[in-house]
């Protein structure tokens, strides 16, 4: 390894000689000096030069002593130094990584991403994106919750409104998982608490700014509830958890982006689904992204909260393994979550017991064979339970007020999109 100094720690070494590395970010030549800006992991550093300066994006190493200088990043830069190229690009990147503000349009910035997410306003979402999910199984592991890790090759789908990806698999018909929904059960039979964060794969054959054909679910799912409000009250934790992570590990990220993170009230405000038909004035059995910015604005009017659940979706429009809301026929025990008038969490109760969902599946006119492997948890005892998933995604796109959700993730997926 490389034995080095951070950018962000030349302060602590004023007046050494040190060796720092990363990658040229910027020259400046003015007439009788020259200024080298080098872009670590932690920042920038000017480095004063007299000779020639290797082209940017070059990977070097630079040794020089640690000398105050008000005009530079962080208050110091390196003098007399002795500058290695580790690596030298081909050529000039397809746009300057170094102006504060991105010109580039987002197909370019697609197409170049390897080398377009080095812009700090472009890889600030990334930051964003990890402290979120380091809140996520930090909250849920102090919940007593287990990480598995679950297969994205199946055999079934497993909700039915969203399209599946067909695969060959050894000359079989496969599908690329659209959710670990069922294992995820399963597994509450074993550690009664447990979360995935993983990839999962939509065939979405639209063109949205919401929509990925795979994107990073971060699901959860745990036993011994009474009813769904225990897996709102977990999912109000993890929201919590997340924002505080992305305080405490992505400040110069949200810094770079002006993002100031929401607060989650104490608990979030819930509205039924009828009494949310009544507020849109539709009487549609789901809702339309109008309806849910609707919701919104009226969750932040009357509650003053950027968060809002919406409980009792019709049975009609939740999968079969969800369950019904004893006391309103026709209703579930399913939520979602609205996050600045977007669905950003779906979740509920599931049914637990074998012959409900023999049940579920004869309503539904689909056999039980398709699903015996799932079916075989049920068989052997399993307790009140319910889980959610959040799509992470969304989640950073909301934080960030990115209009795109392609500007979120760094390889974006999509009807059009294969590469890089
Ligand atoms: P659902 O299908 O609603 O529920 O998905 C859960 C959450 O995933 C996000 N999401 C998407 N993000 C980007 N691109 C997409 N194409 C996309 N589709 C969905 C949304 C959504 O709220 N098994 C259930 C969850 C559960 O009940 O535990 C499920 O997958 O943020």
């Amino acid at each position: 390894m490389i034995s080095r100094v951070m950018s962000a720690e030349l302060a602590e070494h004023a007046g050494q000689r040190v060796t720092i590395a990363g990658w040229v970010h910027r020259r400046r030549r003015l007439k009788s000096v020259s200024f080298l800006i080098v872009r670590d992991r932690t920042g920038l550093a000017q480095v004063v030069s007299g000779g020639d300066l290797p082209p940017e994006e070059s990977v070097v190493e630079v040794t020089g002593t640690v000398t105050a200088s008000t005009a530079a990043p962080g208050g110091f830069e390196l003098v007399a130094p002795e500058i290695e190229v580790l690596s030298e690009p081909c050529g000039a990147p397809p746009f300057d990584l170094y102006r504060p503000a991105l010109t580039a349009s987002l197909p370019t910035i697609l197409d170049h991403a390897p080398v377009a997410l080095r812009h700090p306003l472009l890889r600030a979402p990334l930051e964003i994106s990890a402290a979120s999910v380091a809140g996520f199984r930090e909250t849920l592991d102090g919940l007593g919750f287990t990480e598995i890790h679950t297969p994205k090759i199946v055999a079934s789908a497993t909700e039915s409104g969203a399209n599946v990806f067909g695969i060959d698999y050894f000359g079989r018909r496969a599908y690329l998982a659209q959710s670990p929904q069922f294992y995820k059960q399963a597994m509450v039979g074993v550690f009664e608490r447990v979360y995935e964060v993983g990839p999962v794969f939509r065939a979405e054959p639209h063109d949205t700014v919401r929509h990925l054909a795979q994107y990073t679910s971060l699901d959860a799912e745990l036993g011994f509830v009474r009813d769904h409000r225990d897996v709102m009250a977990v999912l109000r934790e993890v929201v919590a958890g997340m924002l505080e992570s992305l305080r405490a590990r992505a400040g110069s990220a949200l810094d770079v982006l002006g993002v100031v993170p929401p607060s989650v009230p104490a608990e979030i405000p819930a509205v039924h689904f009828a009494d949310a038909q009544r507020l849109t004035g539709s009487d549609e059995p789901d809702l339309s992204p109008a309806h849910e910015r609707l919701l919104s604005e009226w969750a932040v009017r009357e509650h003053g909260s950027e968060f809002l659940f919406v409980t009792g979706y019709p049975m009609a429009k939740r999968p079969f393994y969800t369950h019904p809301d004893p006391a309103r026929p026709g209703y579930s025990n399913g939520f979602d979550l609205l996050f600045r008038g977007l669905e950003l969490v779906t979740g509920g109760q599931r049914l637990h017991r074998y012959d409900d969902y023999v049940a579920a599946l004869a309503q539904r006119g689909e056999s039980t064979e398709a699903y015996e492997g799932y079916l075989q948890a049920f068989r052997y005892g399993m307790p009140p339970h319910g889980g959610f998933a959040l799509g992470l995604e969304r989640w950073t796109a909301r934080l960030t007020g990115a209009a795109n959700i392609r500007q979120t993730t760094a390889f974006p997926r999509d009807l059009h999109r294969l590469s890089p």
